[in-house]
């Protein structure tokens, strides 16, 4: 019988920087009398993320979900949109807000993005855009979005909420498509608190993305667009400048990480991970995505959640329901069955992944799935072997 963890282990954890470099970074703030609206740390946060990303196009936001609501609206998209139902709701929030209607279609079951040949027969003369997610942290098929997009002179947005530090050929993934948009949430990989960057190709939105992100301001006495309030504040921009200082660190800690469930669990019937990605891509280990076949594995994914929770694991079904399912949206129209993305949602488990999780946690996490699967025949790994 194998123990319980005995404090909760979570999906994930934020990373939590030394506590000294944010409380002389809290002095700052406190000697400058400046909490908000474009500040000096803010500036410097903007400074360091345009050189992370090789770009003076970046545009910091309070959150992910108003930086693509924004971008939405920046772009004057409208109309109708292709778009992924096996993604976080907001993605597809961000459209409502824009009273644009989302065209759901389904994915390719390896890293479950969008399927180019479902985008392709879904458009019609009232699409104006491609809303595509890298989930995961999974890079869509890059060059084959671009195509559609090119041919049928589609916007190509991408939700690149997870997909912070993922490079293609030593290129920031933000450099594809018209805008991207990554979330700074406490629970992603890279963190501000909470918040999110837009990052475009055509540099003149950035002027746009400012006035929206403040009323609409483009001075004291003039609103020109009726914008929101989406400003990150000066604590967020601190927390964000120093945690890019250990962003190595993180993914390197990730990978060891996601190396150790995929040895573990190889042998597991009915857990399935999806393939390594191909060379040229540096991927950013933010998750740790399996997919469950109760023929194999004994039991059900929802089975496996529950008890896990038993051990004080608390793995998340990230992405069920598919957002087409949540009560808000089904009303919208499907013409698409959604085979890939319907059968993905049953079995997808995210298993824990975090700067903080020891290797001999994720050893024992390991040990505890593999007892729970009536056909699995793997032993425990030696260093956890006492706690069985
Ligand atoms: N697009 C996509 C594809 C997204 O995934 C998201 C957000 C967005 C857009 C929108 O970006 P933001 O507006 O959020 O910037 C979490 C996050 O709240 C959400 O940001 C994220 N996606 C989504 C995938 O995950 P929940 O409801 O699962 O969060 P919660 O509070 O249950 O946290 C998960 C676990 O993390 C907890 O069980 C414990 C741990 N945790 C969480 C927080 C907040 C901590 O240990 N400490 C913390 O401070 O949505």
């Amino acid at each position: 019988m194998i123990e319980p963890f005995d404090k909760p282990i979570y999906v994930t954890r934020p990373f939590m920087p030394p506590l000294e470099d944010f409380c002389d970074g809290l002095k700052e703030i406190w000697d400058n009398q400046w909490l908000t609206n474009d500040g000096p740390v803010l500036k410097r946060l903007s400074r360091q993320l345009s050189n992370y990303f090789e770009t003076d196009n970046a545009c910091l936001f309070n959150n992910g979900t108003l930086a693509l609501q924004i971008g939405l609206q920046g772009m004057g998209i409208s109309g109708e949109v292709i778009t992924t139902p096996f993604t976080f709701v907001a993605t597809t929030h961000a459209l409502y807000w824009n009273k644009i209607r989302p065209v759901f279609v389904d994915i390719e079951p390896e890293y479950y993005t969008l399927d180019p040949e479902k985008v392709d027969a879904a458009i019609t003369p009232w699409t104006t855009a491609i809303l595509a997610v890298h989930v995961f942290g999974y890079p869509c098929d890059l060059r084959a979005l671009a195509d559609i997009a090119r041919r049928h002179n589609l916007k190509l947005i991408y939700d690149a909420a997870h997909a912070f530090g993922v490079q293609i050929g030593g290129k920031s993934i933000a450099h594809f498509g018209d805008i991207s948009m990554f979330s700074f949430h406490a629970t992603k990989l890279y963190h501000s608190l909470e918040g999110g960057l837009l990052t475009f190709r055509d540099s003149s939105l950035k002027q746009t993305f400012d006035y929206l992100k403040n009323f609409g301001f483009k001075n004291q006495t003039e609103v020109v667009m009726p914008g929101s309030n989406a400003k990150m504040n000066e604590m967020q921009a601190l927390m964000g400048s120093i945690v890019l200082e250990h962003l190595d660190g993180i993914i390197e800690k990730c990978q060891a990480i996601d190396a150790v469930y995929r040895e573990r669990l190889a042998d597991v019937l009915g857990v399935r991970f999806s393939p390594l990605l191909p060379p040229e891509v540096q991927y950013n280990y933010a998750y740790m995505p399996v997919e469950i076949d109760e023929d194999e594995f004994g039991i059900s994914r929802d089975d496996l959640y529950e008890k896990l929770t038993e051990y004080n694991i608390y793995s998340r079904r990230y992405f069920y329901p598919l957002v087409c399912d949540f009560a808000c949206y089904k009303s919208v129209a499907l013409k698409d069955p959604l085979a890939v993305a319907r059968k993905v949602a049953e079995r997808i488990l995210n298993l824990p992944i975090y700067y903080d999780l020891s290797l001999d946690e994720v050893h024992k996490i390991c040990d505890i799935i593999s007892s729970l699967s009536p056909t699995a025949t793997h032993l425990p790994c030696a260093a956890n072997a006492t706690e069985a």
